[in-house]
């Protein structure tokens, strides 16, 4: 695929284009200053990959792209920056200056992400680096956003404030910074500082950094919203009696990008490896890290994630190597009460005589009347939000007096709340798709609206208006609002038409399966009705449509759905 590099060594292996670029970036720097300040509306293939490790994608306006073309124009070039803020947490003034921002540079609004960021998009090539500059004005900051490092850092988004909930914000954040990249490149380039050294020792990471993006994931058993097993490292907590942190149960090799017809990408939850002490986070962290930053598959990069060297080395020699990075072996994986995902949206006591409201954001799209309502009831409340890793926010640390303002605000802006929702609507993901994103195959977002509404009718015909179910549509199998590990996954295929998984379950502890590949939307209603039906009459007490599909399997409900030949 890539053009390729050969490294010196005994089995020389022909390593990615990619490798080769970060090898001689001087710490991914390259040309990028200098590119900035060319001028122009485009960025070289070269400076496109570097960005991405200080947080930025170009990207392009598909929708005007052949017109544009047909008319002898360049495209409509833009760059979409990635806020990286571990955890979702954002301070009110934080907020309130990413508000402000999205303004001054014109872009559409703001972006709640599936991993807790906010993206902006629409962003001139002249004004990337005094963007970048604001945000770090406000103690945020974009480095190592994307890029083949250690991403946003995410665990569980509620504001509860109890030791456990407090421990894994602050575990969050310390993983967040202590595996930030050494070199100043970022610093250097986007905030002016001076040039000192080039070539830093990246003590961690190494000159080449990862094979390919790396992502961790922390959460408490009790409230798996960030979907720790698709990550490639993911950690749940285990309490002592006191209701602190005393150990992490480790998990590792979880991912869910996969290539449409190549069976050798696929998407995987982690493994639960072990156990450490909670103060051997960072130490076990960088166990796997190392790991992965020596084995990894650096020659092909659809298949350069943990998971396939977990897949293709086994678990046993993926814990026993971890353990000697590690110093020692891991201890054995200690129980821990059953996987669960909470409802955080609507009104919820924190534990301290204030509580958090959670807003439902489609798509995490905050823009026109739900933008203004959010930045008045922020900036008058001065209540700190969380993005959620459905896309959603939490207004955190509210006086039981300010509830009837703030629901007030939020109404008179026209903002639909939990309880105006089906819970399908308020468990449906869809990622940006069409028209930024430059992988996408349909479209997601633009389409979430008509598909929820296609899934409430159907499920009020089988008087299923009120079960909780998750849904999550993409433009394409990369996976980004995490498809597979949903009950519903629709998968963007070619325009029109979407890959249908099901079977996952709603806590995130088991991946579905494809059911049909290719499916017009006009066809859903055909599939959909009788599997729905079905699970209407003959699920067993208490079962949910995830695991009710996994019993049924992928033969029963091609059956159910007359399509029995597909089988
Ligand atoms: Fe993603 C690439 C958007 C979470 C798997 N993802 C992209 C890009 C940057 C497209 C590109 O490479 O040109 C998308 C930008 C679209 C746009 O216009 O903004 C994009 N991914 C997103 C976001 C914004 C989706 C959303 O609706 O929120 C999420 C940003 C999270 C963040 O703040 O960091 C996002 N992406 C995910 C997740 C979910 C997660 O991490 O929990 C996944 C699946 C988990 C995983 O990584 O396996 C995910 N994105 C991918 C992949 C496949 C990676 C793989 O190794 O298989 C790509 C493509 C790639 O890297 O080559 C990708
Ligand atoms: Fe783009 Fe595909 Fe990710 Fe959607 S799932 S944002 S289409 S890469």
């Amino acid at each position: 695929m890539d053009g390729g590099v050969r490294l010196p060594g005994a089995e020389a292996k022909k390593l990615s284009a990619v490798e080769g670029l970060k090898a001689g970036s001087h710490r991914l720097r390259g040309r990028l200053a200098e590119e900035l300040a060319e001028g122009g509306t485009q960025v070289s293939e070269d400076a496109y990959n570097l960005l991405k490790f200080h947080g930025s994608y170009e990207q392009y306006d598909r929708e005007t792209a052949t017109a544009r073309k047909q008319a002898g124009q360049e495209k409509d070039y833009s760059f979409m920056v990635r806020v990286r803020m571990p955890g979702g947490r954002l301070t009110a003034a934080q907020y309130l200056a990413l508000d402000a921002l999205s303004d001054r540079y014109g872009t559409t609004g703001l972006r709640l992400t599936t991993r807790q960021g906010v993206q902006f998009h629409g962003i001139p090539k002249g004004d990337l680096k005094p963007a970048i500059a604001d945000i770090n004005a406000t103690l945020l900051t974009t480095q190592a956003a994307c890029g083949d490092v250690v991403r946003n850092v995410m665990t569980t988004p509620a504001p509860i404030r109890d030791t456990l909930h407090g421990q894994l914000d602050a575990a969050a954040r310390m993983l967040s910074s202590a595996l930030l990249p050494a070199s100043r490149a970022y610093h250097q380039i986007f905030l002016d500082e001076e040039s000192g050294s080039t070539d830093e020792v990246e003590p961690l990471y190494g000159a080449t950094y990862l094979p390919r993006k790396f992502k961790i994931g922390l959460a408490a058993p009790t409230d798996n919203t960030p979907d720790v097993l698709t990550n490639d490292l993911g950690f749940f907590a285990i309490c002592d009696e006191s209701g602190a942190i005393s150990h992490y149960n480790v998990a590792v090799g979880g991912g869910l990008g996969m290539t449409h017809n190549n069976a050798r990408t696929f998407p995987r939850l982690a493994d639960i490896v072990g156990s450490v002490p909670a103060a051997d986070l960072i130490k076990v962290t960088e166990a796997v890290i190392s790991l992965q930053r020596d084995n990894g598959d650096r020659g092909d990069r659809r298949r350069a994630r943990l998971k396939y060297v977990v897949e293709d080395r086994g678990v046993d020699w993926t814990r026993e190597t971890i353990g000697s990075y590690f110093g020692r072996p891991l201890d054995p994986a200690l129980p821990m009460t059953p996987i669960a995902v909470p409802d955080l949206l609507g009104w919820h006591e924190q534990g301290n005589g204030l509580g958090w409201i959670g807003v439902p954001i489609p798509s995490g799209r905050i823009d026109g009347a739900v933008r203004v309502a959010l930045r008045e009831i922020v900036e008058r409340f001065a209540s700190d939000p969380i993005v959620t890793p459905q896309q959603d926010i939490l207004l955190s640390d509210v006086a039981p007096a300010d509830r009837a303002p703030i629901e007030a605000i939020l109404r008179a802006h026209g903002v639909a709340l939990a309880d105006d929702l089906t819970p399908i609507s308020r468990w449906t993901l869809a990622c940006p798709a069409l028209p930024t994103c430059g992988l996408a195959l349909t479209e997601a977002e633009r389409v979430r609206e008509p598909l929820i509404a296609k899934f409430e009718s159907v499920l009020a015909s089988h008087g299923l208006s009120q079960e909780r179910i998750s849904l999550r549509i993409t433009g394409c199998p990369n996976g980004c609002v995490r498809p597979y590990a949903g009950e519903i996954g629709l998968v963007g295929r070619v325009p029109g038409a979407y890959a249908i998984y099901l079977g996952g379950d709603f806590a995130g502890t088991r991946l579905s399966f494809q059911l049909l590949d290719r499916v017009k939307v006009v066809d859903f209603d055909a599939i959909f009705g009788p599997i729905l039906g079905a699970f209407a009459t003959d699920r067993v007490p208490g079962e949910e449509f995830g695991d009710y599909c996994a019993r049924i399997g992928r033969a029963g409900l091609l059956s159910l759905a007359g399509r029995a030949e597909a089988a």
